[in-house]
């Protein structure tokens, strides 16, 4: 697999050194030692030569320098000075190549990019800017018939596997419980489970029923330990016609929360639920915060 550059955003800039987002920016305004290029979307992003020049900065600032001094020797050092990355491969290279190495079958190269990504990044980078784009690419591509059904599924259970690696111990700590499943009929359970890792790392417990799960078990399992928070999940619009009733006494045991592109608004008001509409990465945030 080709090496690619590492592009990070602020926030996973701020988190590799230490320093605020708030603290980079002022240095960047100020001193110019920070020199990013704009992704599509505009948001800045940041070179290894940018992180490594604010590493230089941090050394002066401990030797005593004051901030203004420690920034003009950073910028003074040569940018050659800067070991390149081994590892960090920018994010939207890194779509392409899981692409490539998971439509090829090629499992050993799709792991080795995942470590990689995951030891450069967050999981909620990683999730929210490779993953949800390379399964929405690849859904794109089946329906054009330019991805077989069988790549499709070598993907998504590679993807699985790996997701599913990172669940151990969900369950575990002190925090608020949340019990998650997908609605009856509902296969598609990797936004799920991704959801429940970004909760589990903002302190919740999470217990997970996954795939297809009957209303009446759902109700009885929250009855029988209510949880602060139920999750249910629908891709297909159509898994939860006639759920309402079925919903509605679910959000009696304990809040209810239905999230996928089949959950809608009309549901939610129905059934008293809150509508979680945006990612499942960011609705996990959010629900936290
Ligand atoms: C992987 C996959 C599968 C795998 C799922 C494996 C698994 N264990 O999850 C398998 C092989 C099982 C599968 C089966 C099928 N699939 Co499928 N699948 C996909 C694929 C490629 C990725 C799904 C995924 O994880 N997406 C990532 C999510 C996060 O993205 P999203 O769906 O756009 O979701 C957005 C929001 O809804 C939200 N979100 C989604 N889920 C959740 C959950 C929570 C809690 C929250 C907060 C937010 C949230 O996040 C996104 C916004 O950023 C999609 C393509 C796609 N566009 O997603 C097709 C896709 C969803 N599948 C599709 C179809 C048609 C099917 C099948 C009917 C195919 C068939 N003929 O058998 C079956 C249905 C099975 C069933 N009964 O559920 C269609 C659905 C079309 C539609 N009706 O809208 C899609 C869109 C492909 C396409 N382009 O046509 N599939």
């Amino acid at each position: 697999m080709e090496p690619v550059r590492a592009l990070l955003r602020i926030g996973e800039l701020s988190r590799r050194l230490g320093v605020s987002a708030h603290v980079l920016r002022a240095w960047e305004r100020r001193y110019g030692v920070l020199d990013p290029a704009r992704s599509e979307g505009g948001y800045r992003l940041y070179s290894e030569v940018d992180e490594h020049r604010i590493r230089v900065m941090q050394a002066h600032l401990r030797r005593g320098l004051s901030t203004a001094e420690a920034a003009q020797a950073a910028l003074s050092e040569a940018p050659a000075a800067v070991e390149p990355s081994p590892v960090p491969p920018g994010l939207p290279a890194a779509v392409k190549a899981l692409a490539r190495a998971l439509e090829g079958f090629d499992e050993a190269s799709a792991e080795t990019l995942l470590d990689r990504l995951l030891t450069d990044f967050t999981p909620e980078t990683v999730l929210r800017d490779v993953l949800l784009p390379f399964l929405r690419e690849m859904g794109e591509r089946w329906r054009r018939g330019e991805v077989t059904v069988a790549q499709e599924h070598f993907a998504s259970n590679v993807l699985r596997a790996r997701l599913a690696a990172l669940t151990r111990g969900w369950g575990r700590g002190h925090g608020p419980r949340a019990l998650l499943a997908c609605a009856p009929g509902e296969q598609h359970d990797i936004p799920l489970m991704m959801f429940g890792l970004v909760l589990h790392r903002n302190g919740w417990r999470v217990s997970y029923l996954g795939a297809s799960t009957p209303m009446s078990d759902l109700i009885d399992t929250a009855t029988a330990a209510p949880p602060r928070l139920i999750v249910v999940s629908a891709t297909d619009p159509a898994v939860l016609d006639g759920l309402e009733p079925d919903l509605l006494r679910l959000a009696g045991v304990a809040p209810l929360a239905i999230g996928g592109r089949g959950a809608t608004e009309t549901v939610a008001r129905a059934a008293t639920a809150r509508l979680l509409d945006g990612d499942p990465i960011t609705e996990a945030e959010r629900l936290s915060a």
